[in-house]
């Protein structure tokens, strides 16, 4: 039986998942930015579970927060995106 160690493991996993590139305002994830994401940041500022989303912070001020929502709704409506 192959011994694999911890480094065999690592190598293994970025391989299988490459780190993405996070996409601006794709809070959701699914590599996309629109509608959906406002929805997404919305209800995670409901839920009150914002922490470990960088994507959440729109604005990046390091705070996750209602000044998110409307930074994202205006990057979608400006259509740089
Ligand atoms: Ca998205
Ligand atoms: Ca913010």
């Amino acid at each position: 039986m192959v011994q694999y160690t911890y480094d065999d493991w690592q190598a293994m996993y970025v391989g299988l998942y490459p780190k993405h590139e996070q996409i601006y305002g794709d809070v959701n994830g699914d590599g996309k930015a629109n509608i959906e994401d406002v929805t997404e940041l919305i209800n995670a500022l409901l839920r009150g579970n914002t922490a470990g989303n960088d994507a959440a912070d729109v604005n990046d001020d390091g705070r996750v927060n209602i000044d998110d929502v409307t930074t994202l709704i205006n990057y979608l409506l400006s259509g740089k995106h």
